[in-house]
């Protein structure tokens, strides 16, 4: 499970290294001779160019599933050299292919241009000065020489005097971006494909009109379902019922707000995806029903890999239904993974994503509420990758671990895995996104997943893998999360406390601290370390997380506004202040703060033993003020803050009005609590949103919209919806008197 180390098949060595020390990069001559196009679309305002490449001997261009079904975008084919067309609005972007299963494109970077995008990259926020591999990647070890992770997005932006531009090379291969790592002002692109592809670029426009276009083409995620907002539980693992009553007891006991357990590897038999031990968990269904008397929600871990048992059902009906991956040779693909030698679905075809939605039911059958995809890269425990940044090409099919069949277009076509490996977690994702649609038609589902491509906003959430307990992977958090937002997935979270060794009492509230203003807000860690729960560490840090915890869950309404303005335009929840402040160079470089929407700035200690920070808080003349204790601090400059352990690290936009809920346990309680519009500066203005939290119904009016004013007095006027509730609002007005408000 280490990554960048050797690789099987012994053929691949070969590929692998160079055998002489290289002081030159490789320049290739262009054999390029299949067909090329170039067509333009206006998108949400931006002007979108699709080049599109043939290469010789390809008869189709296949497709990656990228692009939302029914986006309908009308591109027009532009009459006259594609290869000229392309350099001309790109300005200097040339494209050759180099060989027969590599492609590159090149074109000048502004000297002062920051890169942005990429998806999950161990990275501070811009890019730029490195070479990003795109191949997905189970690597455990997260720190500066990594390279490759889990999810492969292959959406650059660059910004550069306040404006962007962006490309989304829509293919599943392998890509490896250089964003002027060698200082000549290049950026370099190289696909390491045999196939056909789409390069789209996005001409110059303000960072928000990009990446809703981008979404526009890609799609954007449907609303979540309101419990998947709030605090999740999860740990590696809660090995059998009664430490999951015992888990839930304690939540509740110690009115710590939680609405989610999840269940990690150990619930299965065996390993086996579709069972559950009958040991540990003697009444799998009751032991869920139980939990949601509590309002507790259940999530269990599915990873893809199937036990390689002949007398297991899933694995029998897979073999005979001939669905799982297979070699050159037409072995069927074997390797070890938790359940011991295992065989992987080859969720390309779609007949594998019928039948893996259909084994799904066992889950919500039992009422699990939502499906956590894990080791979908996929990992795998013995074949071992040599980074594909090492290969001048992809290998011939026949030279790949296993092949795949691609049936998008119809008759399936057999294709080397390393085209479309990138692809294996988000086709995971459709099957069960699909699944839960099938189980519970008219709900919203939950699905989580570690390896995705460009599109995953549309079928589930994410979570960027195995961190440590480290105050830098803390750090790195934000850039993280910040570039995945961009690059199209609103839906995103890191492990609370961090994945592997062990948190401390300080750590773990200092990442509470961030942590509330996660989209995907789950503590989660491994077996090895201490425990990690909010109540582990004595009373004083669980009185300080629970108030926190609390805070997420006041947050709520504005949280659910958040997606629906993703949904609306593309914006994600976390974005760097650059998404807002483009033209402040404070902003620009600013990577350890960042805006939960545009109302809030959250500026977190991410230093063990520091107890104050600066924090920059944009637009001069400007007030903005503290979401909790209210104090007020201006705009325009850095404040040298106190911030002691507990504290809530967020700085309120003069002129919001945040809608801000009463506490509750779980999200069970949430119709019932009253909402507060609480005013921030002498007047203010506000978009709010509500729904059901649970089903399709906004899709049809079943929402209710009102734009919100206040200056002396309060208004609200109804802008769309008709969802109605019976809870009470109040508005909390600048002398902090509370009055009953109507909607
Ligand atoms: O090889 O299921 O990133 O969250 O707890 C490790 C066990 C497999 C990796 C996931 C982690 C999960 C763990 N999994």
């Amino acid at each position: 499970m280490e990554a960048g180390t050797e690789f099987v098949p012994s053929d691949f060595t070969r590929l692998s290294r160079s055998p002489r020390p290289v002081f030159k990069r490789k320049v290739y001559d262009d054999i390029f001779q299949g067909r090329l196009s170039l067509a333009l679309a206006q998108v949400e305002g931006v002007k979108v160019y699709r080049f599109s490449v043939l290469p010789k001997g390809e008869s189709a261009m296949p497709s990656t599933h990228a692009l939302a079904p029914g986006s309908d975008i009308a591109f027009d084919v532009l009459e006259g050299d594609a290869r000229l067309g392309l350099a001309k609005v790109l300005s200097g972007c040339t494209f050759q292919q180099s060989l027969r299963a590599r492609f590159e494109f090149s074109f000048p970077l502004a000297k002062t241009a920051c890169c942005l995008g990429l998806g999950e990259r161990y990275s501070s926020l811009n890019l730029r000065g490195a070479r990003h591999t795109l191949c997905s990647t189970d690597n455990p070890n997260h720190d500066e020489s990594s390279d490759s992770l889990y999810k492969a997005i292959p959406f650059s932006i660059f910004l550069d005097d306040g404006l962007a531009s962006a490309c989304f090379l829509d293919s599943s291969a392998p890509q490896i971006y250089d964003l002027d790592s060698e200082l000549d002002g290049q950026v370099r692109i190289e696909l390491l494909s045999a196939r056909g592809f789409s390069f789209y670029y996005f001409d110059r426009a303000p960072l928000a009109q990009i990446v809703a276009a981008y979404t526009a083409l890609t799609g954007r995620s449907e609303l979540p379902p309101r419990w998947a907002l709030g605090h999740q539980q999860s740990r590696w693992s809660y090995p059998d019922a009664e430490t999951v009553r015992e888990l839930a007891r304690e939540f509740r006991r110690r009115r710590i707000p939680c609405d989610t357990l999840v269940l990690d590897i150990d619930y299965m038999d065996d390993y086996r995806v579709f069972t559950s031990d009958k040991g540990r968990f003697p009444d799998f269904k009751g032991l869920i029903e139980e939990l949601a008397r509590d309002n507790f929600r259940l999530v269990t871990i599915v990873d893809p890999g199937v036990k390689l048992d002949k007398d297991y059902k899933i694995y029998q009906e897979g073999l005979k239904l001939e669905l799982f991956c297979r070699d050159a040779k037409g072995e069927v693909f074997v390797d070890r993974v938790w359940p011991g030698r295992s065989v992987f679905p080859d969720f390309q075809m779609e007949a594998t994503r019928k039948w893996w939605a259909e084994k799904l039911q066992f889950y919500y059958d039992n009422g699990v509420s939502g499906i956590w995809n894990d080791m979908n890269e996929p990992a795998f425990f013995d074949t071992r990758f040599i980074p594909v940044s090492s290969f001048d090409e992809l290998p011939e099919t026949g030279e790949q671990p296993f092949l795949q069949r691609d049936d998008a277009d119809g008759e399936p076509t057999t294709v080397g895995h390393l085209e479309v490996r990138n692809l294996y977690g988000s086709m995971m994702c459709e099957a069960t996104y699909n699944a839960a649609l099938a189980a519970r038609p008219g709900e919203r589902p939950f699905v989580l997943t570690r390896s995705a491509f460009a599109g995953i906003q549309r079928h589930a959430a994410v979570w960027l893998g195995d961190n440590k307990s480290w105050w830098e992977h803390l750090r790195k958090s934000l850039p993280m999360l910040l570039n995945v937002g961009l690059s199209g997935v609103p839906f995103a979270g890191v492990d609370i406390g961090g994945f592997g060794e062990t948190c401390s009492p300080e750590m773990l509230l200092r990442w509470y601290e961030v942590g509330i203003f996660f989209p995907f807000f789950r503590n989660h860690c491994w077996l090895k370390g201490r425990a990690q729960e909010p109540f582990a560490y004595g009373a004083a840090v669980e009185e300080k997380a629970r108030r926190l915890i609390e805070l997420r869950y006041s947050l709520l309404p504005y949280i659910s506004g958040l997606f629906h303005e993703h949904r609306q335009t593309g914006a994600p929840l976390m974005r760097p202040l650059l998404y807002h402040y483009p033209q402040d160079a404070m902003a620009l470089n600013c990577h350890d703060q960042f805006m939960f929407g545009a109302d809030i700035l959250v500026a977190p200690v991410m230093e063990r033993a520091q107890t104050h920070r600066y924090v920059y808080l944009p637009e001069a003349g400007s007030q903005w003020t503290a979401l909790a204790g209210d104090k007020t601090y201006e705009g325009g400059r850095s404040h040298y803050l106190d911030m002691p352990l507990g504290t809530c690290p967020a700085f309120v936009r003069e002129g919001a009005i945040l809608p801000l809920a009463d506490a509750m346990q779980s999200t069970a309680e949430y119709e019932q609590a009253a909402i507060t519009f609480k005013v921030y500066g002498q007047q203010g203005s506000a978009v709010f949103y509500e729904d059901d939290g649970k089903s399709f119904d906004y899709k049809e009016g079943g929402f209710a919209q009102w734009q919100l004013a206040y200056s002396e007095g309060f208004l609200s006027r109804l802008m769309g919806g008709h969802y109605k509730t019976s809870r009470r609002y109040f508005l909390q007005k600048p002398d902090g008197s509370k009055i009953p408000v109507q909607l």
